[in-house]
């Protein structure tokens, strides 16, 4: 079965879930790469119309749905007892599992998809580009406040959804894979990539390396914060909601620091086809530094602070990586919407690495800059 059949099945899962009303319509929704998500609007007796987000898990990603609903019921129940706790509402802040009829938290079908079911998070939208730099402020500190709000959190209970997902040397060896056994026959036009690629490789290491030595520590963290991972209200410009929530694992602070800057301080798309577009930009760094450092409330090390430069770059080098893996490998991994999307998207990556390596005095001066006035 295609993947778009098993979307078309989505009409089949409906009715194993709690939703209440009538179903209007389940139209695909969002830009995300992995899961298949859509919206779901349903009309109650009084005529007003109910959303809820449902999505099909991609299962081929994520091999244990039992393990990764329970990291999601789990944590989303923490988090609730937490927003809770400070007067918030924990219908908007935090994402809420629809059960299924028979009480589950996902709902497995006959042709072999996994569904799962949120509340739809009203009066908010999640953005692909930074459109107000207020935006990308709010959402730093929201994230820095997610891995505060989880500093301790159980994390010896939580599976590793994804193994060694932000393991880069890990990442770099598998692309080195994918080249020698270039099963596509594209390594041959992703010369020039692939060296950017290999003159990093000890680079790769770093991180991974001082976790060795101790000199920096694993935390509950998110480990996918791009912008469009956050829910900011409508009106206010608040971030309201920090969703996507299938590969919080243990990982680094600063990583998800930098996963940010990758997607929400380039210049361009993460898909631009011009690279003259591509570029970081100092003041969007320098916000989401000071919005990162105020929602992690004086929690980093000075270890942690001085590698976010470090760990901006990596996740950038990484992610281009993993563009090139997957166009190398055929485009199994990332959703594509084009020929060559995962080649242009690895492009803006490395083009991105390039442009933090020009500027990395100024990177490390801002982040120093921002950390002096964090504690002032
Ligand atoms: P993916 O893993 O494919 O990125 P996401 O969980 O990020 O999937 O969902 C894709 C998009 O759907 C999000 O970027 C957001 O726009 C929207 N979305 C997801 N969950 C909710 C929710 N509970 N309420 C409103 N919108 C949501
Ligand atoms: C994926 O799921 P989504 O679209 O929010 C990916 C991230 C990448 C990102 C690149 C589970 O994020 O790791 O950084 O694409 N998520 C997973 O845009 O692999
Ligand atoms: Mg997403």
């Amino acid at each position: 079965m295609t993947r778009e059949e098993s979307c078309a099945k989505r009409y089949e899962a409906i009715p194993h879930f709690t939703f209440e009303g009538t179903l209007i319509d389940a139209e695909p929704y969002g830009s995300g790469h992995i899961n298949d998500t859509f919206l779901v609007r349903t009309r109650l007796a009084d005529e007003s119309v109910r959303l809820y987000i449902l999505q099909r898990m991609n299962h081929e990603i994520f091999k244990n749905p039992d393990h990764l609903m329970a990291n999601i019921s789990n944590v989303t129940a923490f988090l609730r007892r937490k927003i809770e706790a400070a007067g918030g509402d924990p219908n908007r802040e935090t994402l809420t599992v629809v059960p299924t009829t028979d009480n589950r938290s996902y709902y497995k079908d006959e042709y072999g998809s996994n569904w799962r079911a949120y509340y739809f998070i009203t009066d908010a939208i999640t953005y692909d580009r930074v459109e107000k730099p207020e935006h990308f402020y709010k959402s730093a500190e929201a994230f820095g406040n997610f891995q505060r709000l989880l500093a301790d959190y159980p994390a010896d209970t939580l599976y590793e959804t994804i193994p060694n997902f932000h393991n880069t040397p890990v990442r770099y060896a598998n692309l080195e894979r994918a080249i020698a056994a270039d099963i596509c026959g594209r390594a041959k036009s992703v010369q020039a990539e692939i060296a950017f690629a290999v003159e990093r490789k000890d680079f790769t290491k770093i991180l991974m390396d001082k976790l060795a030595a101790k000199e920096i520590p694993l935390r509950v963290t998110h480990n996918d914060t791009k912008l469009n991972n956050i829910m900011l209200d409508t009106a206010t410009g608040n971030a309201i909601c920090v969703i996507d929530l299938d590969t919080v694992m243990p990982g680094f602070a600063m990583n998800d620091f930098g996963d940010s800057i990758r997607f929400g301080a380039n210049t361009g798309a993460e898909d631009e086809t011009n690279l003259d577009l591509i570029s970081c930009d100092l003041e969007l760094f320098r916000l989401y530094t000071r919005g990162f450092l105020k929602g992690c409330a004086g929690s980093l090390t000075e270890m942690e602070l001085r590698m976010l430069p470090t760990a901006a770059k990596m996740m950038t080098l990484e992610c281009g990586m993993r563009f090139l893996t997957d166009y190398l490998e055929g485009d199994t991994y990332f959703k594509i919407h084009r020929e060559n999307h995962n080649l242009d998207r690895c492009r803006t990556q490395f083009k991105l690495v390039a442009d933090m390596e020009a500027k990395w005095e100024q990177l490390e001066q801002i982040v120093k800059e921002e950390s002096a006035n964090a504690l002032s």
